[in-house]
């Protein structure tokens, strides 16, 4: 048996719901009877049935029909049956009382409540159980909830519009637009994949920014957090509208940083102002750096992103992968 191009498969049917199943990782479940598929499950929305879940009630619906008894049956699932009451029931339960007798695993959940309790309860109720399959892939494609989880933080990323000449905007502080059309759009997809949005206060005054994500799928907005040791805004701004917003008034980062461990923010996207981004930068809290650059010169009226040249390379990042957007580049970055 092909565990591998099925676990792909599943890979893949979680994949068309990363924009909703978020703060949740996304898991997808595929059910056999020997070489064929009888039914298939995702982890569609946060807070609603697990992947494996959907899958044992269309395959329930089919009984009789493709199949006899579930004993017949493998599951292939991404991500570990989980065994913990949360805002649905535990998975692992499910499996061994539909009476499906063996599956397949791609990772081991890292979610400590849940990590290795799963398989160890499937084991221990008599189901075959096999893991590893495609974890890496498994992995990446929940980037940020592995990192969290490990980490102990969510994962960072910093986004930067900067002008050939390495600047972010003019001394005068009016808003200025300095990159394309279409690289803004491609930043409401990376709004779109992150958990929250992170500014500063200069940002907000100088931008009236709206900071959600404008996209034309479902998506669960990001949280809006603004870095402000002020309070008094005017809460008519763009900012405050559209979606959830928290004022934080810390002004250590690492502080701020750590405040979100216990909380389901796993990916965290900083776009700010050169001041709090050199900050970020320089508390080593950064985990990837995403830089449009536009072909235009803003000159010596312009506020220069970093001190030094070559700055991303010093603070130990190396260019993943560069690519043209109309007339922008985009270079993203990520740690040595
Ligand atoms: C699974 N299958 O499809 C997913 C799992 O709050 P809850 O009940 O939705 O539980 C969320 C946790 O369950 C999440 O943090 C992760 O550990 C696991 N996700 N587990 O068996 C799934 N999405
Ligand atoms: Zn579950």
């Amino acid at each position: 048996m092909n565990y591998e191009k099925l676990m792909k498969r599943a890979i893949a049917l979680a994949d068309q719901y990363k924009y909703t199943a978020k703060p949740n990782p996304v898991v997808g479940c595929i059910i056999l009877k020997d070489e064929k598929i009888v039914s298939e499950g995702a982890h569609e929305e946060y807070g609603s049935n697990h992947a494996e879940i959907n899958a044992i009630e269309k395959a329930k619906k089919l009984q009789g029909k493709l199949f006899q008894s579930f004993q017949e049956l493998t599951m292939v699932c991404t991500l570990e049956p989980c065994n913990h009451f949360g805002k649905t029931g535990p998975c692992s339960e499910a499996i061994i009382s539909s009476g499906i007798k063996k599956i397949i695993i791609g990772a081991k959940d890292p979610n400590p409540m849940v990590s290795g309790k799963g398989i160890d309860n499937l084991i221990k109720n008599g189901v075959n159980v096999r893991y590893g399959i495609c974890q890496e892939l498994v992995k990446k494609q929940n980037r940020t909830f592995f990192f969290k989880n490990i980490n102990k933080r969510p994962f960072i990323t910093v986004k930067i519009a900067s002008s050939i000449d390495g600047k972010s905007h003019l001394l005068d502080g009016l808003r200025t637009y300095i990159t394309c059309e279409e690289s803004r759009a491609d930043v409401q997809n990376i709004r779109a994949l992150n958990d929250a949005i992170l500014t500063g206060g200069n940002t907000l005054i100088n931008d009236n920014p709206k900071m959600n994500a404008r996209v034309s799928f479902p998506v669960n907005q990001p949280k809006k957090y603004l870095l402000s040791s002020k309070t008094n805004f005017d809460f008519t701004s763009e900012f405050f509208k559209n979606s959830d917003y928290e004022i934080i008034t810390e002004t250590n980062i690492k502080k701020i940083i750590d405040s979100f461990k216990n909380t389901e923010i796993n990916g965290i996207l900083v776009e700010a102002g050169p001041k709090l981004v050199n900050a970020f930068l320089l508390a080593n809290l950064v985990d990837e750096v995403i830089i449009y650059q536009s072909p235009n010169t803003l000159g010596k009226n312009g506020v220069d992103w970093f001190k030094e040249d070559n700055a991303i390379e010093k603070f130990g990042f190396k260019l993943e992968s560069s690519y043209k957007i109309k007339s922008d580049t985009k270079n993203i970055y990520s740690k040595c």
